[in-house]
């Protein structure tokens, strides 16, 4: 999956339908008055930002959207009904801009609302054009046209969640873990050379989207490994994951001062993003001797950390603990919400 995911669309707004130029026919009223309605305005299109719609993959198919033309006006003072609005569902986060590339809208928030084009206005009945001197007005007005335009949809996929680990620490795989997504996994560093995402279902309705980025080692500020010009994907997350590897391969491998490195790089990067909540996940339980040999390894980098914040013991490949985590991340960020934040899907 791209980080910028984008569509082109046409919308074409509804025309005002006509005003008519009627007159009233009725038993023993010799010479009844205009009667002519107007016309009914044109539908207009609206954007909505729609938190359960996660890309713009539909607009890039169903490219034209039309509103309907309003009724025209009629006689026996009937004005024409107004056309259907035509409502378009796009993910929270979409970026809605003109032909020229100017920013029109900013879907940021779930519910959000914004006029696309806007229906003509109805044509006047010649009702409207009575006077003292002139009392059989033949004059009506046209309908005006619906707004047309061309748009740009672009998505920058927000991730609520990112990961953030060294190389072989096992990111992607904790990503394969918990949603559909399929990035490359081995074992070797710097598998994963682009950002992806995935989205973690939850129940219905209920999802975040997880972002797995390159791994980070000490220096990356200076250029080191693939440098941390990734992080920019996590500026927009609620939460990041710090993921450890309890069981590295290498015998001179310190995971508490590999953690502690990897917290400075992003500090170096962003001390916004250093001062995140962030967890600590730590991988590979499946490789210690048994439970207690794993506790007993988390306490130590815990204690070497002196970390007081969250952390969880999973094991990726096999998936263990990790639909819990993910219970306790979507609670975390779903609280976030009832504070007003904003969600990615
Ligand atoms: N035994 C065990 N191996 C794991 C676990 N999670 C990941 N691995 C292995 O660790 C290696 C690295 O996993 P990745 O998921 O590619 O690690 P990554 O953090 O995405 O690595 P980069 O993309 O290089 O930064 C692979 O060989 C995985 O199979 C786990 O829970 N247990
Ligand atoms: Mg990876």
């Amino acid at each position: 999956m791209k980080f910028i995911d984008e569509a082109k669309i046409q919308v074409h707004a509804g025309k005002g339908g006509d005003g008519s130029a009627a007159f009233r026919r009725e038993k023993f009223v010799p010479r009844g008055g205009p009667s002519g309605g107007d016309g009914g305005r044109g539908g207009s299109i609206w954007a909505i930002a729609d938190r359960n719609i996660n890309t713009l993959i539909d607009y890039r198919f169903a490219r034209i959207h039309r509103a309907e033309d309003g009724d025209i006006g009629r006689g026996a003072d009937k004005y024409g009904r107004g056309g259907e609005d035509v409502e378009l569902r796009m993910p929270v986060g979409t970026l809605v801009k003109d032909e020229d590339g100017a920013l029109l809208a900013d879907l940021a928030r779930d519910g959000q609302h914004t006029l696309l084009a806007k229906g003509g206005v109805g044509g006047l009945g010649n009702l409207h054009f009575k006077s003292s001197i002139n009392r059989a007005p033949r004059q009506f007005t046209r309908g005006e046209p619906g707004e047309s335009r061309e748009l740009a949809l672009e998505l920058r996929v927000l991730a609520d969640v990112g990961l953030l680990g060294l190389p072989n620490a096992g990111k992607s795989t904790f990503i394969r873990a918990v949603s559909s997504a399929r990035p490359k996994v081995a074992d070797y560093p710097f598998t994963t050379l682009n950002p992806s995402l995935g989205v973690v279902r939850i129940a219905h309705n209920e999802s975040f989207v997880v972002a797995d980025i390159p791994g980070l080692i000490e220096g990356a500020a200076e250029g080191a490994g693939l440098g941390h010009q990734f992080l920019r994907h996590l500026s927009r997350t609620r939460l990041l994951l710090h993921l450890v590897d309890i069981a590295p391969l290498e015998d001179d491998a310190d995971p508490s001062k590999d953690a502690r490195a990897l917290a400075n790089e992003l500090k170096k990067y962003d001390a916004a993003l250093f001062k995140k909540p962030r967890w600590l996940v730590f991988n590979k339980a499946d490789l210690a001797a048994d439970a207690a040999d794993a506790d007993a390894r988390v306490q130590r980098i815990l204690r070497a950390l002196r970390w007081k914040k969250p952390w969880f013991l999973i094991s990726a490949i096999n998936g263990k603990g990790c639909k819990q985590l993910s219970g306790q991340i979507y609670e975390f960020i779903s609280k976030i919400d009832k504070k007003g934040g904003r969600r990615a899907v």
